[in-house]
């Protein structure tokens, strides 16, 4: 993702001419906005980890140590426009994205009134479909071409506008709907969906998860079609207990992947101490 850096001092704010100051571009409220986002996701973590040794929730995922680069990316993209396809441990990008602590809670104790999946899903597994967060398969790393898709799909649909015209609304085809060609029920039946042609397809997933196929297949599709995809992979050293040094040839990811073409890559440390440190690359 691409970062632009000012140096903290005042800065002219609006057209009142008030004089505000703000640190690294973000102003006061912005700061505010994003440690109450960090925060919350911790505190949601926290309470969940409290119910599942209460015996309330039977699984509980953390993104504790991912916060920082989760609010980051959800502040920058745009929920219901842009397409999100997170993993387990972006807890604060859905929240900066949109997502409600209550919709959490719902998912993590499986009641019928999750808005993800009515329950069905387990937690963790974000799917909003008023912000454009898609529901996540279990397999690590299915999330990744997906994503790539997603992108392809949404520049095809707004080069070839004809190709997203609705053939029949789902509603009306309902009562004996064709199964195929002409008038049958497509995706469109779940969400109506409009791509403009500038949409961002956002995709995350940790270093373990580099190592299986998709990841690959994915950044060479992206790389050869020039999609608009943001790969974001947070780098916390395990896959489990799998440390990345034995996981990873030579150990960091950004080297391996670092001669694809037609990417802008970024590595960064986040600014929090070990063993919250995840590494994260945003190619
Ligand atoms: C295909 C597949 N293999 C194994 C698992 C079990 N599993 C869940 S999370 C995980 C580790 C993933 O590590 P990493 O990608 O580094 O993400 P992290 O949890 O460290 O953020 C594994 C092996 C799975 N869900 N799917
Ligand atoms: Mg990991």
């Amino acid at each position: 993702m691409a970062t632009t850096k000012t140096d903290p001092k005042l800065s002219i704010a609006g057209s009142s001419g008030k004089k505000s100051q703000t640190y690294e571009g973000l102003t006061r409220e912005q700061l505010i906005e994003a440690y109450r986002i960090m925060y919350t996701s911790r505190r949601i973590d926290d309470r969940e980890i409290t119910l599942k040794r209460q015996q309330k929730i039977f699984f509980q995922m953390s993104g504790a140590g991912h916060e920082a680069i989760g609010m980051a990316a959800g502040m920058a993209l745009k929920p219901g426009y842009d397409w999100f396809y997170p993993y387990y441990r972006d807890r604060a990008l859905c929240l900066a994205l949109g997502a409600k602590p209550l919709e959490m809670f719902l998912q993590a104790v499986g009641a019928a009134d999750d808005p993800s999946s009515g329950g069905r899903q387990m937690p963790s597994h974000w799917g909003y479909k008023r912000l454009n967060i898609v529901t996540q398969s279990s397999p690590t790393g299915s999330q990744i071409l997906q994503a790539v898709g997603c992108a392809e799909a949404g520049r095809y649909f707004a080069r070839h506008p004809k190709a997203a015209e609705i053939p029949l609304l789902a509603k009306d085809a309902r009562n004996g709907a064709p199964t195929s060609g002409i008038g049958a029920l497509d995706y469109r039946q779940f969400k109506q969906v409009t791509f403009h042609g500038d949409e961002i397809s956002y995709v995350s997933l940790g270093d373990g998860t580099t190592s299986e196929g998709e990841f690959w297949e994915a950044m060479n599709a992206s790389a050869l079609g020039k999609l608009p995809v943001i790969f974001c992979v947070q780098d916390n050293g395990y896959a489990i207990s799998v440390p990345v040094e034995i996981q990873t040839a030579g150990g960091s990811i950004s080297r391996l992947v670092s001669g694809f073409p037609n990417f802008h890559f970024e590595e960064s440390m986040a600014p929090i101490p070990w063993p919250a440190r995840p590494r994260f690359s945003a190619l």
